[in-house]
């Protein structure tokens, strides 16, 4: 058998006023809470650093450069990197990314992602994957209580839907990828993770617990329904196990709704978050589980028909 142990660091709210010491100390107290209960990978959520910042809008998107990383490890977040190499724990983080590179009409400038990386316990940085499905909107809409500017402060990902063949605890190389938060309600991204035989998913997310949108539609208590229905079905539909964790509570005022869960290839849930603070939860996932679906009813090579999926690649 395959088997890893992971865990899924769920992160109570982090205020607009915290700063990165503060917040890279819980997550050090998490990584060792995580090596403590056997886990050999640990899953914090997206933009993990600080607080959900899309909420807070920023005229000039310049002035809005301390949100983001742009280097990994940095003076801050070396303390991350130390803790993976002295608990020997691999982990997965979300967070603001500035970094100066082409852009696709080939002018170098300075860019904004919403992006996850896989940090092997080497401090190897071993994934790294770029949010695709940015929600919200661009401007300042008076019409919001919050803001929830994605799509201001990020560019769309440019990396597709990576997953790469990387050691992962005792189990030797697994197929890893990611999905970040949004992402997660959309079947084609589960779907070209699951055509590369991948076998974990880390997604980090930030989801409020309202949705300003719905004009009475989605009932409340469907929130937490709808992200685990999708976390469900992708992984039962690729037959791979996910762990997908939030930053949970009050967070400058907003609520971020928590319930982290760790599902494994039939689409149950394993373990699940009871708080919405800081908390752990950790799973021994058998990767050879994921074999059944992938070769029986998601045999993709003998059920597959690509034939009649055209629509998908149209505008
Ligand atoms: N962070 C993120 O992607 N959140 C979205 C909610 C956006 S509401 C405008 C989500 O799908 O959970």
């Amino acid at each position: 058998s395959r088997k890893i142990t992971v865990a899924g660091a769920q992160l109570g709210p982090i205020q607009k006023a915290e700063g990165r010491d503060e917040v890279v100390g819980r997550l050090v107290r998490l990584m060792e809470g995580a090596h403590r209960r056997g886990a050999e990978v640990v899953v914090f959520p997206e933009l993990a650093l600080t607080t959900f910042f899309p909420r807070w809008y920023e005229e000039d998107i310049n002035n809005a450069d301390h949100w983001y990383e742009s280097a990994l490890p940095s003076n801050a977040t070396a303390p991350l990197f130390d803790a993976a190499r002295r608990f020997n724990i691999g982990f997965h983080i979300g967070y603001g990314e500035i970094v100066h590179e082409p852009d696709e009409g080939g002018v170098q400038r300075k860019r904004h992602f919403n992006t996850a990386v896989y940090v092997h316990p080497t401090g190897e940085v071993v994934l790294k994957y770029r949010k695709v499905h940015l929600p919200g909107h661009r401007d300042f809409d008076p019409k919001r209580k919050v803001q929830h500017l994605e799509k201001r402060y990020f560019e769309v990902g440019n990396l597709g839907f990576p997953v790469v063949r990387a050691p992962v605890g005792q189990a030797g190389p697994v197929n890893i990828g990611m999905l970040i938060c949004n992402d997660r309600r959309w079947p084609e991204a589960w779907r070209v993770l699951g055509l590369q035989q991948v076998e974990l998913v880390m997604l980090g997310y930030n989801t409020p617990s309202t949705n300003q949108d719905a004009q009475g539609f989605e009932a409340h208590h469907l929130r937490v329904e709808h992200s685990h229905l999708s976390i469900r079905a992708g992984c039962y539909q690729n037959a791979c196990f996910g762990v997908a964790v939030a930053k949970a509570g009050t967070e400058d005022g907003c609520e971020l709704f928590g319930n982290s869960i760790i599902v494994n290839p039939q689409g149950q849930i394993m373990a699940e978050a009871v708080t919405w603070d800081d908390e752990l939860i950790v799973a021994d996932c058998d990767l050879e589980q994921c074999e059944l679906g992938r070769n029986s009813i998601f045999n993709f090579a003998a059920h597959r028909r690509t034939e009649a999926y055209g629509r998908i690649l149209e505008q």
